[in-house]
This record gives C-alpha cells, sequence and structure tokens, in this order.
C-alpha cells in the first residue's frame, strides 16, 4: 500500500459513494449503500485493517487519510438518510407557507404607568431628578419630620394602614423626599413618584394608588417659581396652551401659604367648571428645619399629584377601580397609544 496507490483508491470509492448515495431513492437501498462502503468487507474497512502492516510516518498519514474518507461517507449516509426520512414523513412537501400562524396576544403599557411616565417625562424636562424610596416607612418619615402633630387626623388609623413596630405604609411620597432633605444639601430639585397607600375604596379612591410629588429647594424659591412650574406641567400634560389654571388657598401642614390647583373644563353641554388636579405650597420652616436645612437661608416648594385622579381627567374615566380590575376590554383601549 504505497501513499499515491492509496490516494487513488480513496478518490474512487469517494466518487463512486457520493453518486451512488445521490441516486438512492429508499432507505432499505441505503443501507446497502453503507454495507458496501462502511461494512466489514468494504475496500476501506480491509485498507483499515491492513494499517498494521504499515510502520511510522506511512502508517500515520494513511491512518488520517482513511479516517477522513470513513467520516465523509458517513456523513453522506447521513444526509440522505435525513433527506429521506423527512419526505417520508412529508413535512417537505406538506408545509404550507400561506397558512395563517398562531395567534399570539402582546401585552401592554397599563395606562396608569403611561400617564405617570408622561408626568415624569415632562417634569424631568424642567430639570427635576426623579427618586425613589420605600413603600414601608417609618413614623418619623411618613409624618413627625412633615410637621404632621400626633393629633392630625392624617394619622389616624382609618387613613394609616399600620404594621408591626411602628412601621406603616406611606400615605404620601413626600416621605422620599423627606430623605433627601436629609442627606442632601440645597440646592434640591426632585420628583418622588410611585404607590401610596391610604385606607379607603370608593369609585373615586382604591387604597393603593400612584402620586408624584415635587420639591425645589435652594436659595430665594418663590411663590411665582411655584406658580410658573405647575402652569408649564399642566399646560403641557392637557397638551393645552390656553388652559384656565386657578390657584385657591388652602392647608397642609407640611407648606405655608398652602393653595390647591383647579383647571377649567367644559361638559358636553358647554357648561364650565373647576376641577382640582393638585395641591402644593412653599415648605413648612419646620419641615426645612427638622431637615436641618436653614430656613432663614433657604425656602422651597412643593407639590403633590394623585396619577390615578389625572388619567381619569386626560382620558375621560369616571370609575377609577376600572383601572384595577384587569378587564382586557378595558385595558385593550389604551393599546394603540405609545408608551
Ligand atoms: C402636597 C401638597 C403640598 C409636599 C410637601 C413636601 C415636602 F416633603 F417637601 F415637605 N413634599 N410634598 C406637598 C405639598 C404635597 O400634596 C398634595
Amino acid at each position: 500500500m504505497s501513499g499515491d496507490s492509496l490516494k487513488n483508491d480513496l478518490t474512487k470509492v469517494l466518487n463512486e459513494a457520493t453518486e451512488l448515495v445521490q441516486k438512492t431513492g429508499n432507505l432499505s437501498d441505503l443501507e446497502k449503500l453503507r454495507v458496501k462502503f462502511l461494512g466489514k468487507k468494504s475496500l476501506l474497512i480491509q485498507l483499515m485493517k491492513s494499517l498494521s502492516n504499515l510502520k511510522g510516518d506511512e502508517k500515520i498519514s494513511a491512518g488520517k487519510e482513511l479516517n477522513n474518507a470513513k467520516k465523509i461517507i458517513n456523513d453522506l449516509l447521513i444526509d440522505k438518510k435525513l433527506s429521506l426520512t423527512d419526505s417520508k414523513n412529508n413535512l417537505k412537501d406538506d408545509f404550507d407557507l400561506s397558512m395563517p400562524g398562531k395567534p399570539s396576544s402582546i401585552g401592554s403599557i397599563h395606562p396608569i404607568t403611561k400617564i405617570m411616565n408622561q408626568a415624569i417625562d415632562i417634569m424631568e424636562s424642567l430639570k427635576f431628578e426623579c427618586v425613589e424610596g420605600p413603600e414601608i416607612e417609618d413614623d418619623f418619615h411618613n409624618f413627625t419630620a412633615l410637621n404632621i402633630p400626633d393629633s392630625h387626623p392624617a394619622r389616624a388609623m382609618h387613613d394609616t394602614f399600620y404594621l408591626e413596630n411602628n412601621f406603616l405604609l406611606r400615605t404620601h411620597t413626600s416621605s422620599v423626599q423627606v430623605r433627601v432633605m436629609d442627606q442632601k444639601d440645597p440646592p434640591i430639585r426632585i420628583i418622588a413618584p410611585g404607590k401610596v397607600y391610604r385606607k379607603d375604596s370608593d369609585i373615586t379612591h382604591t387604597p393603593m394608588f400612584h402620586q408624584i410629588e415635587g420639591l425645589y429647594i435652594d436659595k430665594e424659591v418663590s411663590f411665582s417659581n411655584l406658580k410658573s412650574i405647575i402652569n408649564i406641567f399642566l399646560k403641557t400634560f392637557f397638551e393645552e396652551d390656553d388652559l384656565k389654571i386657578r390657584f385657591r388657598p388652602s392647608y397642609f401642614p407640611f407648606t405655608e401659604p398652602s393653595a390647591e390647583v383647579d383647571i377649567e373644563y367644559i361638559d358636553n353641554n358647554g357648561n364650565k367648571g373647576w376641577l382640582e388636579v393638585l395641591g402644593c405650597g412653599m415648605v413648612h420652616p419646620n419641615v426645612l428645619d427638622i431637615a436641618n436645612i436653614d430656613s432663614k437661608i433657604y425656602s422651597g416648594y412643593a407639590f403633590g399629584l394623585g396619577v390615578e385622579r389625572l388619567a381619569m381627567l386626560k382620558l375621560g374615566i369616571t370609575d377609577l377601580r376600572l383601572f384595577y380590575e384587569n378587564d382586557l376590554r378595558f385595558l385593550r383601549q389604551f393599546q394603540r397609544t405609545e408608551i
């Protein structure tokens, strides 16, 4: 067995195997070809057996050639077997490209999340930084630091979900702002969006709802700064340059002076009225001082809005509970709008 004649033999075998395998039309003929080319009596296997007569480099290179040829023939047989099996099961012929696919429905962003993201985007464009904090709070961050006295009705059992060890579910996201004021020196320009909890449930209240609170503290921050930010925010959010906005005096323990903000609406009969959209005011000096921010040097404004309320106004929904029943017929109405 010389090197050259081995190569010639193998080339012949490979050519023959390729041709015959290609021509084969069924599995039993293919099996006969397997015996012919790779069976005990096949030329290839006989040559492999006679390798023991060779020595050194010759043995190594002949072994490589033979193994290579065996692998090529084996692959040929496997490929052919697969293609014969496929067409035998009619998989190829029966594949109907025009058949419609199985329908799969995709989810969508919840309308409350969309409204929340819209409001956050507007505030971020006004250079407010978004911060988050814990939903489980303590009495200090939720009430005491916000100048809410022990006797204040917001502390009463019927409003707040109390947990063990004086913990509670935050009733507003102002607690996040308290944490920022504790950790940072002014200027502070933040919004705190998130879930809040109150023991309330009817067509305009759910025990969990979403708030976005804003806070700006610096030297010489004024009530007119507050008015202009609120005006810009509401006109952008409701996409109405001529939106009528009214600041009405109000009371919150954490701001002085305080105001509630209404927007004008016109009903189907052309009757005008005012709708409350948010609360705001100048941060109470006590709140600044508790956070170790000198109220003689710094002032600030703050505001808080309910996301569900804004969503109801913008989307024309009258029953708040619809947002949380997860009825797909309701949710799909908002599927087409952008995030
Ligand atoms: C409101 C209304 C008015 C408010 C106050 C603060 C803080 F932390 F600076 F004291 N954050 N948010 C605030 C003020 C919230 O919600 C109706």
